[in-house]
């Protein structure tokens, strides 16, 4: 990982299908993002409401700064993908 490259981490659960195409692009970019459930895990819906007022999900966390939208998101990583951790 570089030292610039930002800390990814996707709030998601398995039946959103706003989730599924997200996970779709992360899959296809390779980058490197930590998976949060928050349907199985607890803790990630309480952090997500937490700092956001909601549990909405799609939710990508940029630096622990998140960002809702699906549309975003996919925008977003599209257009720093050069910067992304690759997973190898
Ligand atoms: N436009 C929505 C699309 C996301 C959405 O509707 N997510 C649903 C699941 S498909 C959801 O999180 N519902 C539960 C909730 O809002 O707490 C957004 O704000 O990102």
């Amino acid at each position: 990982m570089s030292s610039n490259s930002p800390k990814l981490a996707l709030y998601y659960f398995d039946a959103c299908p706003y989730c599924q195409r997200v996970l779709a692009q992360v899959a296809e970019l390779k980058v490197e993002v930590e998976l949060c459930n928050t349907f199985i895990t607890q803790e990630h819906a309480a952090k997500l409401y937490r700092d956001t007022g909601r549990t909405t999900v799609p939710c990508l966390y940029i630096d622990n700064k998140p960002m809702h939208e699906p549309k975003d998101i996919i925008k977003w990583l599209n257009a720093n993908v050069e910067q992304l951790t690759k997973i190898s």
